[in-house]
């Protein structure tokens, strides 16, 4: 028999809750039920490569079931093991354009779960890390009705009372903070457990690498430019910097947050109507911004703090410099045109 040595997430949760005598359980089931989705969703992006032998997207399978693409798979997972619990008034997710009900036969509770169900879906037909992001707040009133609750779903950032990510990669692994530290686990496959592996992570003061998608350089204005340009030269920065890219946030973020470093996606020109990057404030950045915080970083979208952004509308953009807090305070002094 496989013994398992060290804390499993549940016992981890467990002992938070402990510590919060007011805890009513809730939170901690809440995020278990998410945890039950990530290590479904994690045992379909392990499959992923099989499409072409068990059939692709929009075919019948070996079950007679219709294939789905793992995004839309993954979205359905979440709302569907997410919605029954009790805990949740609504969701919102990526994929997903308004707020999503909970269904009339289930109780609602408190809480509103954001999340983006597959980051990086360019990758997920190539065998490289995706993930899935999510934020967690509180209704502040007693509101029920979906057609209210919009105004109740957008709060900034740093009313989440806790945001995590899951990275499926070679390992799967998750990383949360209720606001006591960051830490992340590791799923042991063959046992179905995500134990305790990164206990109370802090990402270095300053780091070693950039993180940013070069190709839009055209795009950018010169303060952007100016920026990258800081983080090639040697003689500016007095020390050299590498550039690793995956091109999923949740991966690029995860390795920085490790070995130190910072990730941009900058607002760009390519298209003038929307001059606010690509990533989502409430499904992307927030969530990781209140987890790079706890850990000792910095998130900003180039004049300020990520959290403290009062959000207009559920999908809006924005700017996001994230990481190591030297490395995002200067990417803030060239972007706000302090250092030129
Ligand atoms: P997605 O949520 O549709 O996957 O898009 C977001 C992804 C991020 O994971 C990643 O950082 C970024 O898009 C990469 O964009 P680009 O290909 O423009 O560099
Ligand atoms: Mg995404």
């Amino acid at each position: 028999m496989v013994k398992i040595v060290g804390i499993t997430i549940t016992q981890h949760l467990l002992e938070q809750q402990r510590e919060k005598p007011e805890a009513t359980g809730g939170f901690t089931h809440l995020l278990n039920e998410l945890i039950v989705a990530a290590k479904v969703i994690s045992s379909e992006v392990n499959k992923a490569g099989l499409v072409d032998i068990l059939g692709s997207t929009g075919d019948i399978n070996i079950q007679e079931e219709q294939v789905q693409k793992l995004d839309v798979f993954a979205n359905r997972i979440i709302i569907e093991r997410m919605q029954h619990i009790g805990q949740l008034c609504c969701m919102g997710s990526e994929e997903v354009a308004d707020l999503i009900d909970i269904p009339s036969q289930y109780p609602k509770g408190s809480y509103i779960l954001l999340f983006d169900p597959l980051d990086g879906s360019s990758n997920i037909d190539v065998n490289v890390s995706i993930g899935t992001i999510f934020g967690i707040y509180k209704r502040e009133s007693d509101e029920t009705d979906i057609n209210f609750l919009l105004s109740e779903a957008l709060q900034p950032g740093i009313k989440q009372v806790a945001a995590g990510y899951f990275v499926y990669g070679s390992s799967t692994i998750m990383v949360y903070t209720s606001g006591n530290g960051v830490h992340g686990f590791t799923l042991y496959p063959s046992v179905g457990e995500f134990l305790l592996s990164h206990e109370n992570i802090r990402i270095p003061e300053s780091g070693k690498i950039y993180s940013v998608n070069e190709s839009n350089y055209e795009y950018w204005d010169e303060k952007t430019r100016a920026l990258v340009d800081h983080f090639k030269s040697k003689e500016k920065a007095g020390h050299s910097y590498t550039s690793r890219y995956v091109g999923s946030l949740v991966a690029d973020f995860h390795r920085n947050l490790l070995k130190g470093g910072i990730f941009m996606y900058p607002a760009d020109l390519k298209d003038p109507k929307k001059p606010s990057g690509k990533l989502r404030l409430m499904v992307e950045a927030n969530p990781l911004a209140m987890v790079v915080q706890h850990a000792g970083g910095y998130a900003s979208n180039g004049y300020g703090p990520i959290l403290e952004i009062q959000p207009d509308e559920l999908h809006q953009r924005v700017p996001l410099y994230i990481g190591s807090k030297k490395d995002v305070e200067l990417a803030e002094e060239y972007i706000s045109g302090k250092r030129i």
